[in-house]
């Protein structure tokens, strides 16, 4: 099966020409496509079966020691102008980029299968979706794609029909971190990959178009395209509330997107249903609110804490048909991460006798893949063609001290200045170290394609006559107390967070004024049947005005990196805090 559309046939012959393949398949997304390429795997060992009776339908893959996550400092913006990639990315010439990869590209496919691979990120019938084709010669990236993507068939036909897609090339190479590199053209619509098969390296509709391509096309079309979960709370009155939250890479965003409510709000009749956990694109529809959808149709989600007790929504959605990537394994073959109270590893992630002289069974950054249907508490409504309506948009991160439980922003331009000032303790999610507090604006350090003092001013931008935008709250669930422990037992009990939230939205619940923000008082919120003692509650929601002034300072020099084409508006909303922290 070759295209109808010129373009994309001339594209995939020149690749071919490049990369010298063995062999071209063209992927149409079918069930008997996925079971031959899953025997295949199967058969090269890329793919290693899991109980089948516990597990159905479940695999395991071992990547590379050296390939487990994505890497930022060889994740390139290759713009014409280094200005517009921003302080934010590594920039590389596009001339430069393009040579440097293709010659790795040269011959990389010899011997191999070259898959192509159409894919719509968002439902297939929505207006706000965009579709691609990624090239790989990675098996295993077809099978995530396949989950992760609308892929196959119907997104052929809708990018012959638009006559447009994004192009992504994507191999393995000999996965040497020394010639691996991930890059991406926004001018040219193009991404080049290569050298890893991992996740956000490798998936290349995920980070790479649905964000870096897709937030500089959101950038000139009037939308926004961001890291965030879509989730839906349903309150007892029946209605329902569209919250989007961007955490950094394994800061929560999985878990809060499909959170169960403690005992007594399930009682009280609260529901909560996921639309997305990851990416969420967002225009402003005609009725002057923010819709959301979410463009994948699949969850590749952090393994390690994920249990009966912090998510049993991802345990359940996780019993079948799942891909794992990296986790350990017990006697019986069943899957196991840290965090999982049943089980007992005897095999650890890179298939070695489990031995904890070797640090975890689990690699910190092991991942599931399955689809998102399978999720208890999936919405028909991740369908809908038109997305949902945002009542509130919600930042945080993993500050061990300073930022309270929860508080709001005064008015839009607050907002965009809270989600830029955002920081969070680095994770395994990226190579580096892990814990270092650094700033992530939105969430989008790793996943801005342009330059941040332009993506700060196209925020600010959408505050206009006829808007009505969503109320921005800022988050923190990994507040520490002195013992080092966290002070918020968080997972289900954030619901409560989200009912405040909800009740600021409908002007029914209560705050206090701060210099920061509006803060709730210990009765506006539904904390007393939590077992938190007064102080723990007091520290979570308090303001310390001396550190604050301090984190105020660092944000005004962080927001000062940016230079000339930083917005005036977000410095003076910094400086705005500043002299109130100053008078407090
Ligand atoms: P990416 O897929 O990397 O973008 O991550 P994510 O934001 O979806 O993170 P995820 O929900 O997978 O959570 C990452 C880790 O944080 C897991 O180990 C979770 O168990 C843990 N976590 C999530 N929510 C909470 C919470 O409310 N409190 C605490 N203490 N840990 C949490
Ligand atoms: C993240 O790192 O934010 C992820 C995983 O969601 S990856 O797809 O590898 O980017
Ligand atoms: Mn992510």
């Amino acid at each position: 099966m070759a295209s109808s559309l010129e373009s994309l046939n001339r594209w995939v012959e020149e690749v071919a020409g490049l990369t010298q393949p063995a062999e071209i398949h063209w992927c149409n997304g079918s069930d008997g496509e996925s079971r031959l390429l899953k025997e295949h795997m199967l058969a090269r060992g890329d793919l290693l079966e899991l109980n089948q009776e516990t597990h159905p339908g479940c695999t395991l893959h071992r990547s590379s020691p050296t390939d487990v996550a994505r890497v930022e400092h060889l994740t390139f913006i290759c713009t014409r102008e280094r200005e517009d990639a921003g302080p934010n990315n590594p920039w590389m010439d596009p001339a430069e980029a393009h040579a440097k990869v293709d010659a790795l590209f040269a011959g990389a496919m010899r011997g191999r299968t070259m898959y192509v691979v159409p894919y719509c990120m968002g439902p297939i019938d929505s207006p706000l979706s965009r579709c691609g084709v990624e090239i790989t010669d990675s098996p295993y990236v077809v099978a995530n794609m396949r989950i992760m993507t609308r892929m196959g068939a119907p997104a052929l036909s809708r990018i012959e029909r638009e006559g447009r897609f994004v192009k992504g090339l994507h191999s393995t190479g000999e996965l040497n971190p020394d010639k691996r590199f991930i890059m991406h053209f926004p001018e040219e619509l193009t991404i080049k990959s290569i050298g890893s098969g991992y996740g956000g390296n490798a998936l290349l509709g995920k980070k790479c178009h649905a964000l870096r391509i897709g937030s500089w096309q959101a950038r000139s079309e009037g939308w926004l395209a961001e890291h965030m979960l879509i989730v839906g709370i349903e309150n007892p009155e029946g209605e329902t509330h569209y919250i989007a939250a961007a955490f950094p890479s394994a800061c929560g965003k999985t878990n809060l997107a499909m959170l169960i409510p403690p005992e007594s709000y399930r009682k009280a009749g609260w529901k909560v249903w996921t639309v997305g956990d990851d990416i969420c694109w967002m225009t402003p529809g005609e009725d002057g609110r923010l819709w959301a959808i979410n463009p994948e149709a699949g969850f590749f989600g952090v393994a390690p804490g994920t249990d009966r007790t912090t998510n049993p929504n991802a345990l359940t959605t996780i019993q079948r048909d799942t891909i794992y990537t990296n986790v350990a394994v017990t006697s019986d073959n069943q899957p196991w991460w840290e965090g999982l109270r049943e089980g007992t590893p005897v095999k650890d992630w890179q298939g070695r006798d489990h031995d904890p002289a070797n640090g975890p069974a689990a690699h910190p950054n092991s991942r599931f893949t399955v689809s998102a249907s399978q999720c208890p508490s999936w919405t028909p409504m991740a369908e809908a063609p038109q997305g949902v309506p945002i009542s509130a948009i919600i930042f945080g991160g993993r500050r061990p001290s300073l930022i309270p439980l929860v508080f709001e922003a005064r008015d839009w331009s607050h907002g965009v200045l809270v989600g830029a000032a955002m920081g969070s303790e680095t994770t395994a999610a990226a190579t580096g170290a892990v814990g270092v507090l650094r700033r992530d604006s939105m969430a989008m350090k790793p996943f801005c394609g342009y330059n941040f003092a332009d993506y700060f001013a196209h925020w600010l931008s959408f505050d206009k006559p006829g808007a009505k935008l969503p109320k921005i709250f800022h988050v923190n669930w990994f507040r520490k107390g002195a013992d080092g422990r966290f002070l918020w037992p968080g997972f289900g009990e954030n619901l409560r967070v989200l009912e405040w939230i909800i009740g600021r939205c409908e002007g029914r619940t209560g705050a206090l004024e701060t210099p920061i923000g509006l803060v709730p008082d210990s009765t506006d919120i539904h904390l007393d049947d939590l077992g938190l003692g007064p102080s723990a509650i007091r520290e979570l929601l308090e303001i310390d005005a001396a550190g604050w002034r301090r984190e105020v300072d660092a944000i005004g020099s962080y927001l000062d990196s940016f230079g000339a084409r930083l917005p005036d508006r977000l410095k003076q909303e910094q400086q705005r805090i500043a002299t109130a922290l100053a008078q407090s």
